[in-house]
């Protein structure tokens, strides 16, 4: 017990720092939250008189109980409640900012490309140590290493090939979810197919059997999305004929046919070999 005590102190004081802020408007929040349950004598004198005005309106109050605090506020009285208005609108803002920040970091996890997202825990590691040692690292000559080892070796070993890209054609046969999951384990995703000769290269490989493709309906029936959410342009979908037929209301995955350059849509739990795809490590 004794060995975490000062950790467990720092925690708390930290955490008390970080809601510091919220202490300081906590009679604010009370009003803003639940304004018929404040003493008007405790609210800000400029609010008293429209707060003692609204805790006497038993519409409003009943409004209070029966709407989200957002459209209780919006359906206020403009007129009547100006001053309340505008401190509610200053509240609402408060969490509007927080939503910015959410929103600002969803922006940076769709930027964040394939690339990016090879880079581990060791790599971070190393950047850091990079950052606080006084020796300037020889970045010239870790280059030049480093490309000499990357043209020999642009794709894993095991993948294939093509321009600045590397295909991986599975043996092991799985359900398509679980398929992806084993090409995101190795920084890449399922196939995207991104014009003919892409799709004649894919034939060339899996000309034997099925493999799974990145391209699914389960979102939105008959709506098909590639992996990373783009849908499938029509000048570029390579269905066999009758193909995606929806059999059985239940085949939202697309494989290939073998034989055939072809693909066609099947159950997604159905299990088969899968084709992932990532970028080539070139430089
Ligand atoms: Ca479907
Ligand atoms: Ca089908």
């Amino acid at each position: 017990m004794r060995r975490y005590a000062a950790d467990i102190s720092s925690l708390a004081e930290e955490f008390q720092q970080r809601f510091r802020d919220f202490a300081a408007i906590e009679k604010e929040i009370t009003l803003f939250s639940s304004p018929f349950s404040l003493d008007p004598d405790d609210a800000p004198d400029h609010l008293q008189l429209e707060l003692i005005e609204l805790q006497c309106d038993a519409k409003c109050r009943s409004r209070h109980q029966q709407l989200p605090l957002v459209n209780f506020y919006r359906q206020l009285d403009k007129g009547r409640f100006q001053e309340i208005r505008t401190f509610a609108k200053k509240m609402l803002s408060l969490f509007g900012s927080t939503y910015l920040c959410e929103k600002t970091f969803s922006v940076m996890n769709i930027n964040k490309n394939r690339l990016r997202t090879r880079l581990s825990d060791s790599h971070l590691r190393y950047i850091l140590r990079i950052k606080t040692t006084v020796f300037e690292p020889d970045l010239a000559y870790l280059l030049q290493s480093r490309s000499q080892k990357r043209v020999c070796r642009p794709c894993p070993e095991g993948w294939e090939q093509r321009n600045s890209t590397c295909y991986y054609f599975s043996t092991e046969r799985k359900s398509w979810n679980d398929s992806r999951s084993e090409c995101l384990k190795q920084e890449a995703d399922l196939v995207i197919i991104e014009s003919e000769e892409e799709q004649d290269f894919i034939f060339k490989h899996t000309r034997e059997g099925v493999y799974w493709i990145g391209l699914s309906d389960s979102e939105t029936e008959g709506t098909w999305l590639w992996v990373d959410g783009t849908p499938l342009q029509k000048d570029k979908a390579f269905w066999k004929r009758g193909e995606p037929n929806d059999y059985n209301g239940s085949e939202d995955c697309a494989f290939t046919v073998p034989g055939q350059n072809k693909w066609n849509d099947g159950h997604c739990n159905v299990h088969v070999k899968s084709v992932c795809k990532t970028d080539a490590l070139l430089l």
